[in-house]
């Protein structure tokens, strides 16, 4: 027979009621994901992933520094991709993320201005997710 002292039988309610959400994708641990580009610890920016939007979606970079994304799939059995274009409109970046997966990535800006992501999902006939509003851009200076 097991005795709890009245700390240990806090903490269990403590998990219960927070559905044990201490693990990578938690609520609990998405409280950085809501940063914009601040420096981290880790110098990797999260951005979570939902139908249809992407958070944070608007960063500042700095030109020749390398720039390091977390890509958080949350939505439910729907995949999105993450298109980057220079401000000219070349494709740099272009990561598939199926539901509940993450990818990191990495690319360096070399010139200013606006850089554009979006999501070009699509279901059959319906807009596809960019027209739904998943985008964002990258000011750089
Ligand atoms: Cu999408």
């Amino acid at each position: 027979m097991t005795h709890y002292r009245p700390l240990e039988i806090l903490c269990m309610v403590c998990m219960v009621i927070s559905g044990f959400s201490f693990g990578p994708g938690s609520a609990w641990s998405q409280d950085t994901s809501h940063s914009t580009v601040e420096k981290s610890r880790s110098e990797i920016t999260t951005i979570t992933m939902e139908s249809y939007a992407f958070t944070p979606h608007t960063l500042i970079a700095e030109i020749g520094k390398p720039i390091h994304f977390l890509l958080k799939n949350e939505s439910f059995l729907v995949p999105h991709n993450f298109l980057l274009d220079s401000p000219d409109g070349v494709r740099l970046v272009e990561a598939n993320v199926d539901s509940g997966d993450e990818v990191t990535i990495q690319f360096t800006p070399t010139q200013s201005g606006v850089y554009s992501f979006y999501c070009d999902k699509q279901l059959l006939f319906f807009p596809n997710h960019r027209e739904e509003g998943m985008e964002g851009s990258i000011t750089v200076h």
